[in-house]
């Protein structure tokens, strides 16, 4: 009835109220008085839930009777990070949840709190894929994102004795309120067996896989809505399970045991997320996982086309699937399969729609990161992809013969099966041929992808080439994360259209030389600073001034993004104030966040040596009133979100080349830090859109480290001629940071002088020059103030809604559709 409906969707705060106290009734089994903080959290989540279904369900309607273009977005991770915030500042409902938990005596705040994050991601590119779901509702564009329901997502980081340890996330322990288990939307995959030739009805040769496993893929649905706006797309996660429960013939002749353990196999596929950025050499289940998913994936596209449009010829007219890297890069070839031997279609039209159906992303050059599988194993687990594969690469490499005539140093490069030693199949070349557009996450790295990685495919197809510069929400990263700058802007710019047309926060700029918002926000700032700094003592045990200056470096830990190069800065600052020069310093927090790869000892040690210099600079009563270290456990999402409103200098220091694009450079700016950075990735573009003079920057840029590299780089000679270098580098070695263990940062500290493969010694002198100038320009409270405004007010283009409104018009060809709220 309408008073029921009203109660479960309703926006108003006695609606938000009723539905409140019915959930934590029906639901969680609770009445006000002995509810736990998780039951009010549950029942909080169940309401807000309620609100996202109308929409969900009434855009699922709209999408199916209209055969709208879809997206979907193929990607092994996910980093959404807590969803309950996001949702009611999308449904517009924030003040009225905070006004209805208040009349019943409860903080809209500690409830928020009491949400874990759905981990299921490792960093950027699992951010990034989670900024794009939001934004692909916002901007009203059908989409589906298909990923892994992970049992346990990125690991906890702990920090003992100064070491990273890894703690299991088991973020589902508790339950997960914005999922919707479809038991009834399950696949079969298979794994290994063999491929048999028969002829079907028409004479013609056919292929059959008779695998020799097969489990099944179950769909867990997660709503995603939009900002001001009743579009609401899906998230649609597979879990790996067991066919059948149990294995009755092998219970029947009394191998229980078995039985259960091939159930036990089955799930492993989805039990956990690998917790390192780049491929892990070999393993076996991780190639299990991407099967796994894409195939899932593939059949419930096809499953929907068949139930909506019908005849598969328009597949592609329907769907454009964005493979995110390589790691979907699989769902070409069982798009492949599926056409080919299930719904039996010729070679050549299977090929077209599969191919007008890609477009791949690269979102990274580093070569350790790009995914190869061995043959061998790629054989063994899927026999038919195998046999798909080769013939994809024979047919490509015939082109490229006919393209360039006696150019077979050129085939060798470009065939997907990289020969000599271990045959390997090569995935990004898979991916680039079987997609019709191609690009990269930022203008540099962009152009590099065309000269380096891919030169050869951007001379065979130079129009499938494109770039998209990354961008971030600006909804979690301001509204949520920083409600008290998201008022001033909007109060001073009369209106908060800006949320959804970031472009408008330029209107900040008529107000810079204004002293009254000057004021009001060094104010701001200066209250989240006070906000970090209460949590991090209680977190880590660190006391922060918040008068200090807050210089954050918070992403994965990685040698090429030279977190160290931010160490040997710390120490210089030091010995500075130790030998009594401090007068070109300000009192700085040196802060620092991020994951390192369980397996990758060098940023574990890095992790180890910013708390061993925070020990001993933090305990020490001559310089811990002018510098502090502090290491924030456990970066993710959520504590991302106390670290950027808290900044005031963004390291963006990674040797130039590396770092594809980076999106922290642009969460911290939109917040009014400073960058200090070298011309990488997005910071070349934050840097032409905020002005030259509102940025730091320092170092080589990318071709002159490359021509560095390439005339023989010698660390060493840094070193011996640069005393302070010389000496912040002993330093370390002397074991003042180890308690006398002179052997402990060895591995670290030879690397660097001897190696330095990230080129830390010879952007050092640099790096240091350009903190100084950040020093002096931080005294200067009025003109950082202003700097700070205009990194914000000029922050407009690097909106996800901005990329994706450039993936929609310029790869997908998609446009969007609006859903009619029905209130
Ligand atoms: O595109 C998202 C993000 C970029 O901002 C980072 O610069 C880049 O390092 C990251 N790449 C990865 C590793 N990718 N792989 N494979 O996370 O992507």
């Amino acid at each position: 009835d309408s008073e029921r409906e009203r109660t479960r969707t309703g926006l108003s705060k006695a609606a938000l109220k009723q539905d409140f106290l019915d959930n934590l009734f029906y639901i969680q089994g609770r009445f006000r008085e002995v509810a736990t903080p998780h039951d009010l959290y549950m029942a909080a989540a169940f309401t807000t839930r309620d609100r996202l279904l109308k929409h969900w369900v009434e855009s699922a309607q709209v999408f199916k009777t209209s055969h709208a273009r879809t997206v979907c977005y193929l990607s092994a991770e996910y980093l959404l990070g807590p969803h309950l915030a996001c949702n009611l500042v999308n449904l517009g409902i924030t003040e009225a949840a905070r006004e209805a938990g208040e009349e019943l005596g409860l903080d809209l705040d500690a409830i928020l709190e009491e949400e874990e994050e759905p981990g299921l991601g490792n960093g950027g590119l699992g951010r990034l894929a989670a900024c794009f779901m939001e934004s692909l509702s916002t901007c009203r564009i059908p989409a589906i994102g298909y990923g892994i329901r992970y049992e346990f997502g990125i690991f906890d980081q702990a920090i003992e004795d100064g070491w990273q340890v890894e703690k299991t996330d088991n973020w589902l322990r508790n339950g997960n309120p914005w999922e919707i288990p479809r038991p009834k939307i399950r696949f079969s995959v298979g794994y290994g067996g063999y491929t048999e030739s028969y002829r079907d009805d028409t004479g013609r040769s056919r292929v059959c896989w008779r695998p020799a496993q097969v489990i099944n893929g179950m769909a867990y649905d997660t709503p995603i809505l939009g900002y001001g706006t009743a579009n609401a797309n899906l998230l649609r996660l597979w879990k790996a399970e067991a066919p059948t429960s149990f294995d009755f013939q092998a219970f029947n002749t009394g191998d229980y045991y078995g039985a259960v353990y091939a159930n036990i196999q089955a799930e492993t596929i989805s039990k956990v997320l690998y917790p390192n950025d780049e491929p892990e050499a070999g393993k076996e289940l991780r190639l299990k996982q991407q099967y796994f998913f894409v195939s899932c994936s593939m059949q419930d596209m096809i499953r929907l086309h068949l139930n909506t449009v019908g005849p598969l010829e328009s597949f592609a007219d329907k769907f454009v699937a964005q493979l995110n890297d390589t790691h979907p890069a699989l769902a070409v070839a069982e798009l492949m399969r599926l056409l080919l031997d299930e719904h039996v279609m010729s070679w050549e039209q299977s090929w077209d729609i599969t191919h007008r159906t890609f477009c791949y992303t690269n979102h990274t050059l580093l070569p350790e990161a790009l995914e190869t599988w061995s043959v061998s194993l790629f054989e063994r687990l899927l026999p038919r992809h195998l046999e798909i594969v080769y013939e994809i690469n024979r047919r490509f490499l015939d082109e490229v013969r006919m393209r360039f005539l006696g150019d077979e140093a050129r085939v060798w490069r470009m065939s997907l099966i990289a020969e000599g030693g271990e045959r390997r199949i090569r995935m990004a070349n898979l991916a680039v041929v079987g997609s019709r557009a191609v690009n990269g996450v930022a203008e540099l790295h962009s152009e590099l992808v065309k000269a380096t990685l891919f030169k050869d495919f951007a001379e065979l197809w130079p129009e499938r080439f494109h770039n998209v510069t990354n961008g971030v929400t600006p909804r979690r990263f301001m509204v949520v994360a920083n409600p008290r700058l998201a008022q001033l802007i909007t109060k001073t710019c009369g209106h908060d259209d800006w949320i959804l047309d970031l472009e408008r926060v330029r209107e900040l700029e008529a107000h810079v030389d204004d002293a009254g918002l000057l004021e009001d926000w060094r104010a701001v700032k200066r209250a989240a600073k006070q906000d970090l700094a209460t949590w991090m003592q209680q977190a880590a045990g660190v006391r922060l001034d918040p008068e200090s200056l807050f210089d954050v470096q918070a992403k994965r830990f990685h040698e090429y993004k030279r977190q160290h190069l931010k160490v040997l800065h710390i120490i210089r600052c030091y010995q500075r104030i130790k030998q009594g020069q401090s007068q070109d310093l300000v009192p700085r927090a040196f802060i620092f966040g991020g994951k390192a790869a369980p397996g990758y000892f060098m940023a574990k040690l890095i992790i180890k040596l910013i708390n061993a210099v925070g020990e001993v600079v933090n305990n020490d009563p001559q310089v811990n009133g002018w510098i502090r270290v502090a290491f924030m456990p456990d970066f993710n999402v959520k504590n991302g979100q106390r670290l950027y409103p808290a900044a005031d200098l963004s390291e963006q220091i990674s040797l130039a080349g590396k770092e594809a694009s980076g999106t922290g450079n642009m969460k911290f700016s939109m917040n009014g830090a400073l960058t200090i950075g070298t011309l990488d990735g997005a910071n070349v573009e934050i840097r032409e859109a905020v002005g030259a003079e509102n940025f730091f920057l320092f170092g080589m840029t990318a071709e002159e480290a490359l021509q560095r590299q390439m005339s023989g780089y010698r660390p060493w000679e840094f070193y011996q001629s640069d005393a302070e270098l010389k000496s912040d580098i002993d330093l370390i070695n002397s074991g003042l940071f180890s308690h006398g263990d002179t052997q402990l940062f060895r591995p670290l500290t030879d690397n660097l002088v001897n190696h330095d493969p990230f080129m830390v010694l010879a952007d050092y002198r640099a790096y240091l020059d350009c903190q100084k100038t950040v020093s002096e320009t931080y005294r200067d409270t009025p003109r950082w103030t202003r700097m700070s405004i205009l990194n914000v007010a000029r922050i407009g283009r690097f909106s996800s809604d901005r990329a994706i409104r450039e993936y929609a018009e310029h790869i997908w060809k998609v446009t969007p559709k609006r859903i009619e709220p029905a209130h």
